[in-house]
């Protein structure tokens, strides 16, 4: 009888311990999927002074945001490509403003960290000689959800190539001398 107790009482705590275990396995917390936020971007220019348009897809995951898309009818080269304040894309996309800044740092290039570039700078994109730009690249701080989420701003293609930050003088840190926008869109949730 007593022998018949204590193997009950082992079977319910090897159960127990059974039980916990499969949840572990079976029910993985939370954070180990984190929601993909995926958006899109329809880059025209508003004027109409440029045939430039495009499309653009941003999909955060695990903290990260995959930035892929074509855009045409650019001037082959190197054109500043980045994510600007508003979403008021009236006036030529120069209603967007300057870039987002949240953090109130310079600008600079896409692979600097968040203190030496602002929050969504994206560095160049690049024409080929048909006026063709495809790219495809990460970035580990622009974010599509939270306080600094870039939901709602505008994404703007600029005439001139962006230097990066690389002058020091005082527009190399604001825009990279990347001059007017040509085209742009609203970062919208897909
Ligand atoms: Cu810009
Ligand atoms: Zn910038």
């Amino acid at each position: 009888m007593v022998v018949n107790e204590k193997y009950k009482m082992f079977k319910i705590a090897l159960l127990s311990v059974l039980a916990k275990l499969c949840a572990a396995i079976i029910v993985p917390s939370r954070s180990d999927f984190p929601d993909t936020i995926t958006a899109v971007v329809h880059i025209t220019d508003p004027l109409k002074e440029h045939d430039v348009h495009g499309f653009v897809k941003l999909t955060q995951t695990e903290g990260r945001v995959h930035i892929e898309g074509e855009i045409r009818g650019l001037r082959p080269g190197p054109h500043g490509f980045h994510i600007h304040r508003s979403g008021h894309i009236g006036n030529g996309c120069s209603g967007a403003g300057l870039h987002y800044n949240p953090l109130n740092t310079n600008h600079g290039p896409q692979d600097a960290d968040r203190e030496h570039r602002h929050w969504a700078d994206f560095g160049n994109i690049e024409a080929d000689k048909d006026g063709v730009a495809v790219f495809d690249f990460w970035d580990p701080i622009v974010k599509l959800n939270g306080k600094h989420s870039v939901i709602g701003r505008a994404l703007n293609v600029h005439a001139n190539p962006d230097d990066l930050g690389s002058l020091g003088d005082e527009e190399s840190l604001k825009s990279g001398h990347s001059g007017h926008p040509i085209a742009c869109g609203v970062v919208a949730l897909y």
